[in-house]
């Protein structure tokens, strides 16, 4: 995604509470432009594929299945250096750990059903992008 986009979820937990308007009022307000975005909800198979890197660890079973509960909201997002200030925007991956002001210390409620995602590489972020949004979906060429 050439250093400048990242690709982010919106979690089913955060979603089925209506916390979708206001993570994404965050997103806009950090710099970041929504490139492609949707609402859709991920099969048990497809989040097994999305999260096939984590296959064996212990929590996998439990994060395909959260993860596969109910909508989620997918979206490129872009900004310089893309990947890692959404990374900061996010905070860690257990609210627990999550700096103040971040969207999981404010909108996660455990380390499984922690509110968003975020790919933590260009390439992660290109695998991730490809996995939901075909080029008609996304607007990479507006103002
Ligand atoms: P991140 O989402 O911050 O990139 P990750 O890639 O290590 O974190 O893990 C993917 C998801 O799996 C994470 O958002 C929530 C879940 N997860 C990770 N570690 C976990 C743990 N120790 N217990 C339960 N769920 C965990
Ligand atoms: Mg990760």
């Amino acid at each position: 995604m050439a250093g400048n986009r990242t690709f982010t979820m919106i979690k089913p937990g955060a979603v089925r509470k209506n916390y979708e308007g206001a993570i994404l009022k965050m997103i806009n307000d950090a710099g970041f432009k929504i490139r492609a975005m949707k609402l859709t909800r991920m099969s048990t198979t497809q989040a097994g594929a999305f999260y096939e890197v984590h296959k064996g660890k212990p929590f996998y079973d439990n994060l395909v299945k959260f993860m596969s509960s109910g909508p989620i909201v997918a979206a490129i997002l872009e900004k310089e250096n893309a990947i890692e200030d959404f990374r900061k925007l996010i905070g860690a991956t257990n609210p627990e750990n999550a700096a103040e002001g971040t969207v999981r210390k404010l909108f996660a409620c455990s380390v499984t059903e922690n509110a968003v995602h975020g790919a933590d590489s260009d390439e992660n972020a290109t695998r991730e992008a490809d996995f939901f949004f075909s080029t008609f979906e996304r607007f990479y060429d507006y103002e």
